[in-house]
C-alpha cells in the first residue's frame, strides 16, 4: 500500500450514548461479521484487533437517571468518561505509529478518536464528511444529544469541568467539511465566525466531488504533508446507499463520491486515522430488506478505499 504503516489498529466502539436511538452500538458487530478484518489484511495490512472496548463500568456508574441532563445536554457525563477512555486507546495506538480504524458506535466518539490523534500528531488536520456539522454548543444545542457536537469541544468552543479532558487543540484552520445539508442556524454562524471550510452538497453539485475534495485539502493541508484523520458519518452518503442510520438526511453523496474522497485521501499517503460511525443496522426499511447489510457493505467499501483500495 501506498500509506506508510503496515498495521491498522482497530478499536470498536459499541457506545450509543450520544444520541436516542438503540441499534447503532451493533454497527461493529455487523461490520466484523461482514469480513472487514480480512478485507483490510487482503489489503496487505496486519490487522491488530483485541476485542471490543468495554464500557461495562462507566455505563454502570452513569445510567441516565444518575446522569441528569447539565443544561441541554443528555447523558453529559457517560459520554464524557466514554470518550476520555477511548480518547487514551485511540492515543496509545496512534503514538505506536498504527493506522487507527474506529468502528462506532455514534459520533460523539469524534471528540474522542480525534483528541486521541492529535496528541501522537500534533499537526494532524481533519476532513469530516457529515451530513451535519456536530459543532454544536451547550449553548445552541437543541436537542442536546454529544453526538451533534463533538467538533466543538476539538476546537475549545465548547469548555465545562465534566469535559475538562478535552484539550481544544484542533485549530479552525486544520479541518474541513464535505456532504453537509442539514446544518443548524447557530452551527451556520460558529462556521462563519471561526472562517471553518464547510463544503455543502450545494459545493458538490457545484464544483464535483474532485474540485472539492482538492479545495477542501488544500485549505487544510496545503503541502499534503500533514497527517489525515478522516472522520466517515455513514449518513454522508445517501441514503438510497446507506439507508440504516439515525438521521437520514435526502441529497447525499452517491457511492463513487463517497469513495472518491477515501481514494484521494488514501493518495496522499498521509491518512492516520480513519473513523466510520452511525452505522445502524437495527433501523432497516421494511420495503427494503437489505437496507442494513447495503449500509454495511458500503461502510467496508469506504474503508477500503481510504486504505488504497483500486489506487494503482
Ligand atoms: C443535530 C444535533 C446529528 C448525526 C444527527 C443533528 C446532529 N444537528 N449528527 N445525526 N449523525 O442534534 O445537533
Ligand atoms: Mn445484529
Ligand atoms: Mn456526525
Ligand atoms: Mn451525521
Amino acid at each position: 500500500p501506498i500509506i506508510e504503516s503496515k498495521t491498522v489498529s482497530v478499536v470498536s466502539c459499541r457506545f450509543r450514548g450520544g444520541q436516542g436511538k438503540t441499534g447503532v452500538e451493533d454497527g461493529p458487530v455487523h461490520l466484523l461479521e461482514a469480513g472487514l478484518i480480512d478485507q483490510v489484511k487482503e489489503l496487505g495490512y496486519e490487522v491488530r484487533f483485541d476485542g471490543h472496548q468495554e464500557f461495562k463500568d462507566i455505563e454502570e456508574d452513569f445510567p441516565s437517571e444518575q446522569d441528569p441532563d447539565i443544561g441541554r445536554m443528555r447523558r453529559p457525563r457517560l459520554v464524557s468518561k466514554v470518550c476520555e477512555k477511548v480518547s487514551q486507546v485511540v492515543e496509545e495506538r496512534a503514538r505506536a505509529g498504527e493506522i487507527v480504524l474506529t468502528l462506532g458506535g455514534d459520533h460523539s466518539l469524534g471528540m474522542a478518536t480525534i483528541g486521541g490523534t492529535i496528541e501522537a500528531h500534533p499537526d494532524l488536520c481533519v476532513l469530516w464528511i457529515d451530513a451535519h456539522a456536530d459543532i454544536n454548543t451547550p449553548e445552541t444545542t437543541d436537542l442536546g444529544w454529544l453526538h451533534g457536537m463533538p467538533v466543538s469541544f476539538l476546537l475549545g468552543l465548547s469548555q465545562m469541568p465534566e469535559y475538562a479532558w478535552t484539550k481544544g487543540r484542533l485549530h479552525p484552520s486544520r479541518i474541513a467539511y464535505i456532504g453537509l445539508r442539514d446544518i443548524e442556524a447557530g452551527e451556520k454562524a460558529t462556521l462563519k465566525k471561526h472562517g471553518i471550510k464547510a463544503f455543502s452538497m450545494h459545493h458538490v453539485d457545484k464544483f464535483g466531488i474532485t474540485k472539492v475534495v482538492e479545495m477542501a485539502l488544500d485549505a487544510v493541508n496545503p503541502g499534503r504533508d500533514r497527517p489525515i484523520h478522516l472522520s466517515f458519518d455513514i449518513d454522508a452518503l445517501d441514503p438510497s446507499i446507506a439507508p440504516s442510520t439515525g438521521t437520514p438526511v435526502r441529497g447525499g453523496l452517491t457511492f463513487r463520491e463517497g469513495r472518491y474522497i477515501c481514494e484521494a485521501v488514501a493518495e496522499t499517503g498521509r491518512l492516520v486515522a480513519m473513523d466510520m460511525v452511525e452505522v445502524n443496522p437495527s433501523l432497516t426499511d421494511p420495503a427494503d430488506p437489505i437496507s442494513a447489510q447495503r449500509t454495511v457493505a458500503t461502510a467496508c467499501a469506504l474503508i477500503r478505499s481510504a486504505l488504497g483500495e483500486n489506487l494503482l
